[in-house]
């Protein structure tokens, strides 16, 4: 039987499941059980993507330097094993069990408030849109963070696409949602499936990026694919995986830990380290990479291309 030790770049387990502390005990206990018998099975090495992923000729992608970033890009070993995606367990040890999503066929639906709703196949959408990396740092809520080349394209081509309708204010983005697949999915006391959003302003700010590679090659099953976002000014939570769909609305969409614990998880989640969490600061955090603990930077240090958006808003929580 295979042990997974402690590594040091990993969190005391007081920080690193904050997100669960919620749920009660009985909750709490059955999924630690389910944790159990899954870290049984991890220690064998992963493909880092599906072999013969059909995208797999688009990568890697030419870097735009308008996004590169002070810090040491954090190994592909250790990101691909240290990953929040609840669907598969409340812990960071789900690689090996994401590994069961199918991402193809993979279909994204497109609908509500605009010009042009539809249907699409990944590989049609990815056809569709011009390929590009970018660095970009990650500043998890639990106060840890990484540094990842991300493959993509920006949101705002997916949204110019859609053609939003002048009553469009929101867009709604929601994960794929199969408990047969998603052992996590069975655990009916979260509000599955997962679900964020963003304004539209937002959604159509330059950095607000598709993700559909990593390290150079189609995003593994962990970190989200064949579709997740990155919108790096933001608490990690709201970089929503594995998206199947998205949707323009006029009303504002209650996302998944808005939804589990409001006053912990707003809507709005905009990273900075003079709001703490109502349980701990967000004063520093701990990279992955060296376990070093460093300064939190205001919208994670991506002020200049943000800070606009929330003009006009202060009386919002925007920072929770
Ligand atoms: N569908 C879905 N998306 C998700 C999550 C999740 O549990 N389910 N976790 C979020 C959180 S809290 C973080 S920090 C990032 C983690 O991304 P990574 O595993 O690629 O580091 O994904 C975010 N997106
Ligand atoms: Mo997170």
């Amino acid at each position: 039987m295979n042990i997974i030790r402690k590594r040091s770049w990993e969190m005391p387990e007081r920080l690193a499941t904050p997100e669960a502390a919620f749920l009660n005990r009985r909750a709490f206990l059955a999924g630690a059980a389910g944790a159990g018998a899954i870290l049984s099975g991890v220690a064998m090495p992963r493909p880092a993507f599906a072999e013969g992923d059909p995208s797999a000729g688009l990568y890697p992608a030419a870097r735009n330097d308008a996004y590169v970033i002070e810090r040491e890009i954090t190994p592909e070993r250790l990101t691909s094993r240290y990953n929040n995606f609840y669907e598969f367990g409340s812990h960071k040890q789900i690689a090996s069990a994401a590994q069961a999503l199918k991402i193809r066929p993979w279909e994204v639906r497109i609908d509500g408030l605009c010009d042009n709703p539809q249907t699409i196949a990944i590989d049609d959408l990815l056809k569709k849109m011009k390929l590009e990396e970018r660095l970009y740092r990650h500043r998890c809520v639990e106060a840890w963070s990484m540094a990842v080349p991300w493959t993509g394209f920006p949101l705002a081509d997916l949204v110019s696409l859609a053609g939003p309708k002048a009553g469009a204010k929101y867009l709604r983005m929601e994960t794929f949602l199969d408990p047969d697949v998603a052992s996590g999915q069975r655990a009916d006391w979260y509000p599955w499936p997962y679900v964020e959003g963003l304004t539209l302003a937002e959604a159509t700010n330059e950095l607000a990026f598709m993700v559909t590679g990593v390290y150079g090659k189609p995003l593994a099953k962990q970190y989200g694919a064949p579709l997740r976002l990155a919108v790096p000014w933001k608490y990690g939570f709201k970089s929503i995986k594995s998206i199947v769909r998205f949707s323009f609305t006029e009303e504002r969409p209650q996302s998944f830990w808005e939804q589990i614990a409001a006053s912990e998880y707003g809507f709005w989640a905009n990273v900075n380290p003079q709001v703490p969490h109502p349980r701990w600061s967000q004063a520093r955090e701990q990279l992955l990479a060296t376990g070093e603990h460093v300064p939190t930077r205001l919208f994670n240090g991506y002020g200049e291309q943000v800070a606009g958006l929330y003009k006009g808003l202060e009386g919002e929580n925007l920072y929770m």
